[in-house]
């Protein structure tokens, strides 16, 4: 039930952090994997690490947000592997700028490549999707899907929009047997949380960091590899009836009201 054997999986972004974790998962279970990213190196170094773990992972330097891209390397994999069976669009940036300081272009830049290019890489491989009458996408949300908090609107306004874009690609397409859903992570380590989690000159923690202990139940930061089972979940037939849905993945967070004083 669990098994991607002979399946063609797509992960954005899965050069490092969370998308690799996916994408190599995904292979673990059978799955031939392509990733993309923008730098030559981190695609150069991502290529060096799937290759240590026995992955035979194909890259493309392709920048999520420009829809000539993407319909090239999505032609260029149906070419060579066959088309897309799962789409996860996780390539995503934040920006941690108070709102009345942030540029317009800062924020629309957000939100190209955390909500646009969702629906540009969707897009894409929808049609394909819909003449095999299966597919899974999964959209990696966050807990701004949910919540604010200072600094973060782009992000947030983004997160929220792509909860809203799973339920509606999945209410859109799921008469061809697409599931859309999504998954929202708690706070994971990772290079886009690592300014969060930098020891003070002292040696001691971040405050965000303490913040972030006391408000997670499991009492921890989550790790890429505690993203793999729910997204195979959420890749295989297993999930073949759950549709729109987001499925946080947050050691509680969503949960919990927070620490009484
Ligand atoms: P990360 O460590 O910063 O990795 C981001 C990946 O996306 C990199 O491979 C990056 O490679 C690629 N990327 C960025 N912009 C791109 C673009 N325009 N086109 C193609 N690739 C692009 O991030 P992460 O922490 O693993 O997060 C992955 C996803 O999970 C994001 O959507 C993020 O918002 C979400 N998320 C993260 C957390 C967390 O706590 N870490 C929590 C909730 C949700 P290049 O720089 O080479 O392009
Ligand atoms: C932040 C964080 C978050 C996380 C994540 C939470 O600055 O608050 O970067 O936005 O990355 O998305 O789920």
């Amino acid at each position: 039930m669990f098994s991607l054997q002979g399946k063609v999986a797509l992960v954005t972004g899965a050069a490092y952090g969370i998308g690799f974790a996916i994408a190599e998962c995904y292979a673990k279970a059978g799955a031939r994997v392509v990733f993309n990213c923008r730098s030559r190196a981190h695609l150069e170094q991502a290529l060096e690490e799937y290759k240590a773990k026995g992955i035979e992972a194909k890259g493309y330097l392709c920048d999520v947000t420009d829809d000539r891209q993407v319909g090239d390397m999505v032609a260029d994999i149906e070419k060579e592997l066959g088309s897309v069976d799962i789409l996860v669009n996780n390539a995503g940036i934040i920006k941690r700028i108070p709102m009345t300081e942030m540029s317009a272009e800062d924020f629309r830049q957000v939100i190209d490549i955390d909500l646009t290019a969702a629906f540009i890489v969707s897009k894409a491989v929808l049609p394909k999707m819909m003449e095999k009458k299966r597919g899974k996408i999964i959209n990696i949300c966050s807990m701004m899907s949910e919540l604010g908090r200072e600094t973060v609107s782009a992000y947030a306004a983004a997160k929220g929009g792509l909860k809203m874009l799973t339920r509606n690609i999945a209410s859109e397409y799921g008469g061809y047997q697409i599931q859309c859903n999504g998954i929202g992570p708690g706070y994971i380590a990772t290079p886009q949380t690592a300014p969060l989690r930098q020891k003070q000159p002292d040696g001691s923690r971040h405050p965000f960091d303490s913040f972030i202990l006391a408000k997670t139940p499991a009492a921890r930061w989550g790790t890429p590899e505690d993203l793999m089972g729910p997204a195979l979940f959420l890749a295989s037939e297993a999930s073949d009836f759950v549709n729109g849905q987001i499925l946080y993945v947050d050691g509680g967070i969503l949960a919990y009201i927070g620490k009484q004083p």
